[in-house]
């Protein structure tokens, strides 16, 4: 499909659920990889009104960086194809974000300071595409609607939290997709106001070894789920694993301990054979 017609199509698609009016197109023509460069924007800079559609990635990233004050409705990253948007400070008001949006496409957000802004639903990894949120500093902070991560049958979605803070009210995992959410250094707060179901979904639900759609540490660290007082917020953080030096070759659970849990590991890939010569006995 030529772009002029996913354009149009995007148009529709935004129009019929946001009364956005106009997608504009993120070209980094003026080189300086800036938001706040109008020259790198098509036909215009967008404002609350419109769809950013940011589908370029490195040497072509978009930079949201200190005092830039940027706005959309609808901030939307790697669309049909890979796309990068690096939050380094400054401030992004927007609608909502999608990371990771339709058609196979390959969207990272990284934020390492500033904060973001989103008013409604936002999604990382939707419908057959890939999205990865990865924030080591700033806040971003969800005023309205659920955050989905992985949405939709053939979706990978990913989010990092490697510092800073995300604040939603709701995470939605259980959309058919491939969702995770890994927390090290940052902080993860949920302001619904149940907090024994929150709590509940995350550390029996999300975190269960079934699933490990919420780990800590790529699942060698340990989550800790509190509710704060007074407040009714739930923030979700992490502790790191005990040291390993060195790490032991068999341990493949990357628990610096080899035991029973590994040696079933190995057990389930017993007499796998995966060679594609026709060789496998
Ligand atoms: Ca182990």
């Amino acid at each position: 499909m030529k772009k002029q017609s996913l354009l149009a199509l995007s148009v529709i698609l935004i129009n019929s659920f946001c009364g956005i009016t106009l997608a504009v197109d993120w070209t980094d023509g003026g080189g300086s990889h800036l938001w706040s460069d109008p020259n790198n924007w098509s036909p215009y800079m967008p404002d609350e009104m419109e769809a950013a559609l940011i589908n370029k990635t490195e040497p072509n990233q978009c930079i949201i960086n200190e005092g830039t004050d940027a706005l959309a409705g609808i901030t939307q990253v790697g669309w049909w194809t890979e796309g990068h948007l690096d939050v380094q400070g400054g401030v992004l008001n927007t609608g909502q974000i999608r990371v990771g949006s339709e058609g196979g496409g390959v969207g990272l957000m990284t934020m390492s300071g500033g904060n973001v802004t989103m008013a409604s639903d936002s999604v990382i990894g939707q419908v057959t595409a890939t999205g990865t949120l990865e924030i080591t500093g700033g806040t971003m902070t969800q005023t309205g609607g659920w955050f989905y991560v992985g949405y939709g049958a053939g979706s990978t979605g990913t989010v990092s939290l490697k510092g800073g803070t995300l604040s939603i009210f709701f995470l939605q995992l259980d959309n058919g997709g491939t969702p995770l959410v890994d927390i090290e250094a940052g902080t993860l707060i949920i302001r619904d106001p149940r907090p024994d179901d929150i709590s509940y979904q995350i550390m029996s639900y999300y975190a269960a070894p079934s699933r490990n759609w919420v780990t800590a540490y790529g699942g060698r660290g340990t989550l800790v789920c509190t509710a704060e007082p007074g407040t009714n917020y739930t923030i979700v953080t992490a502790v790191p694993p005990p040291p390993c030096d060195p790490i032991p070759l068999y341990d493949f659970n990357d628990d610096c301990e080899v035991n029973v849990v590994d040696l079933a590991m190995f057990a389930t890939e017993w007499l796998v054979c995966n060679r594609t010569d026709g060789s496998c006995p």
